[in-house]
């Protein structure tokens, strides 16, 4: 159905980015030449390369002799975020089509995107991602039955269509489908919406994080509210929160008929100065700390450590998420992503008490015990949640001591393990396999035969 589809003979001309750090010249020749090779020619602008300080000035400097490609080396590495902004300021095309550089266009992979710029030029429009074998550098379809989600870690994930939207694929395949988040590398959008929609955070580092806040700040408009004079007062709210000005706009999709392969690899293949993890959460912090509102405490229960890490100075991107009167993250949550499971933000944590005292860890880590401190609810060493029979403190389970079977201990969360599993039985906390219960009768929390009566042994929620 593809193949049948008609685009316009003036779509719109396009500037290629693709920016890249030490990627091998090969797979960078591949990527070009598919461009040259399965574009019209008419729509190629320009290929513009920005070299992000790779230790070889010379792989850049050999392709610009190929026809269109400009090539922009930085001056220190900048991060991939930084380096596509570079690029962007100097494209000159009205449509950004920005690549990986490892990547091999697809037949007839650009037509779709331009046609969908060219007809709302908020939208930000995405091929589907084939594969390149890592390992044979073979071409290999995947499933266009995918979009792109994530969880309350903040990391991109494809997650399989839902039943409505797979049957809908089923009568016309070559529809485009709508999608909370973008995986990032691949993606056309329209020059001048790119610049008002803030671009990048020039802050970011690396790798990681941008798609999410790219993601964030595409809210689409939904239709207008008909307005039924019978219910003003809820008209009032509708209205504040539905049709107040707001530029924060645009759309997300991936379009069917538009294929680009990519190698999607195992490892970085280069360096991140701070560490991988580091830059990452700092990069995530930054998009949530900004678009998240209340919303980012989930995240920051799911990646605990995540806190710890500076994040930076955002109020340029606050102040943009002023200036383009974007919704609450709730409204994301509600339009865009109402698949996305959302923890109460307040109850999803307990204490567990005796008298004034709380199960406390005590600060301690992986094999340290467990005992009772005053209860002070302001979470920290004293949050536990029960989740399948684990009793959860963030990524620690209180478990029992592998040397003693008695003394009750924290260890890694691993609901496969025996020994974190536990029921609560009236104000008892029974061990799953045992006939035991958890006791505060010595310092450390141990357990000893169940005896509903027994104080040591009364605990509530
Ligand atoms: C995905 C995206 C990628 C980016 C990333 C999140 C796809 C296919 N890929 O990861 O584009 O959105 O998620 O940040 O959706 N690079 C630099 N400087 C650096 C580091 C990387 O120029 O300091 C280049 C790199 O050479 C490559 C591009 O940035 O061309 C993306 O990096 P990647 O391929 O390692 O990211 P990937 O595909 O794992
Ligand atoms: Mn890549």
């Amino acid at each position: 159905m593809c193949r049948l589809k008609k685009y316009d003979d003036d779509l719109p001309q396009t500037s290629i980015i693709i920016t890249f750090h030490n990627e091998a010249r090969s797979t960078l020749l591949r990527t070009i030449v598919s461009v040259l090779n399965r574009s019209p020619e008419h729509l190629i602008k320009e290929i513009i390369l920005v070299d992000d300080f790779s230790d070889n000035p010379e792989d850049g400097a050999a392709l610009r002799a190929i026809r269109k490609v400009k090539v922009i080396r930085n001056s220190k590495r900048e991060g991939l975020m930084r380096s596509r902004v570079r690029g962007a300021d100097a494209a000159v095309a009205p449509v950004l089509t920005f690549l990986d550089s490892h990547v091999e266009c697809n037949v007839h992979w650009l037509e779709p995107l331009l046609q969908r710029v060219k007809e709302d030029p908020t939208r930000v429009v995405c091929p589907v991602i084939d594969v390149i074998s890592m390992d044979t550098f073979q071409y290999i379809g995947a499933s266009a039955d995918l979009r792109g989600g994530f969880d309350w870690n903040l990391v991109f994930k494809w997650e399989y269509l839902g039943h409505a939207e797979r049957s809908a694929r089923l009568s016309d395949p070559t529809q485009v489908i709508r999608t909370p988040m973008i995986a990032g590398g691949l993606f056309s959008m329209d020059r001048k919406y790119f610049s008002k929609l803030g671009k990048y955070d020039m802050k970011m580092d690396v790798w990681g994080g941008e798609n999410l806040e790219i993601s964030f700040r595409l809210q689409p408009k939904l239709t207008p509210i008909i307005k039924k004079p019978n219910y003003e007062i809820q008209l009032v709210t509708e209205i504040s929160y539905h049709s107040r000005v707001w530029q924060c706009g645009g759309s997300l999709e991936i379009v069917p008929c538009s294929r680009v392969g990519h190698v999607f690899r195992k490892r970085h293949p280069y360096t991140f100065p701070g560490g991988s993890g580091a830059v990452f959460a700092r990069n995530t912090r930054r998009a949530a700390e900004v678009w998240m509102d209340d919303y980012k405490e989930l995240y920051y229960r799911s990646q605990p450590l995540a806190k710890q890490v500076d994040y930076g100075d955002i109020s340029e991107r606050v102040d943009l998420r002023q200036k383009l009167h974007c919704k609450p993250f709730r409204w994301y949550l509600e339009h865009v992503y109402p698949e996305l499971q959302v923890p109460a933000l307040k109850e999803a944590s307990h204490v567990i008490k005796q008298g004034v005292r709380c199960l406390d860890t005590m600060g301690h880590l992986v094999d340290g015990s467990l005992g009772l401190y005053p209860c002070h609810y302001t979470g920290g060493n004293q949050e536990w949640r029960f989740e399948n029979g684990l009793i959860r403190h963030h990524r620690l389970c209180v478990s029992l001591s592998s040397e003693d079977r008695v003394t009750a201990v924290l260890a890694a969360c691993d609901p496969t393990d025996d020994a974190q599993i536990w029921r609560r039985q009236g104000p008892l906390i029974r061990h799953a396999k045992l006939d035991a219960c958890l006791d505060t009768a010595r310092p450390a929390l141990y357990i000893e035969q169940c005896d509903e009566d027994k104080p040591s042994q009364q605990f509530s929620f």
